[in-house]
């Protein structure tokens, strides 16, 4: 699974009107869209989804915001994948993120920071199959 990683576009960049603009940046940047739904996520679905944080102070808050609004979700094919988003999209913060990344440039704060990015080639698949059935793949 090396080449492949997901992304969600939070409620931020859809409110924001950033879907296109940041849309544009991921594939000008050489990732394939393998699959993507424009969807909302339920508090039981995004409280799976983020599992890994619950003992984190900011869980709460994190669910209610990842649930206040539609996401775009996608599946995105390029070689070293992972590591290649994470650098495009940039720290999680905005204010550590480096020039010209997706955070730096539409992410508004910690907590609204824009975009999902997987962080292991691991976390990658189980979330990939969490949003997507093999018919959903391209
Ligand atoms: P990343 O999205 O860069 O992998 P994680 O996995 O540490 O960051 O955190 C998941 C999400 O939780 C972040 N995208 C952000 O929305 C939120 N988050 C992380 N750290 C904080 C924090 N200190 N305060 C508020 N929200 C946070």
């Amino acid at each position: 699974m090396s080449n492949t990683t997901f992304t969600m576009l939070k409620p931020d960049t859809i409110r924001n009107q950033n879907t296109g603009a940041i849309l544009d940046m991921i594939i000008k940047s050489g990732f394939k869209i393998k699959a993507m739904k424009f969807t909302k996520m339920s508090i039981d679905q995004a409280s799976i989804f983020y599992s890994i944080h619950k003992e984190r102070p900011f869980f709460n808050d994190l669910i209610n915001y990842m649930t206040s609004g539609p996401i775009v979700a996608a599946i995105l094919e390029k070689d070293n994948a992972v590591d290649d988003f994470r650098k495009l999209i940039g720290s999680t913060n905005p204010e550590e993120a480096a020039e010209g990344t997706i955070r730096r440039l539409f992410a508004k704060s910690i907590s609204e920071n824009a975009v999902h990015g997987s962080d292991s080639d691991e976390n990658a698949k189980i979330e990939c199959d969490f949003h997507f059935s093999d018919q959903e793949i391209f």
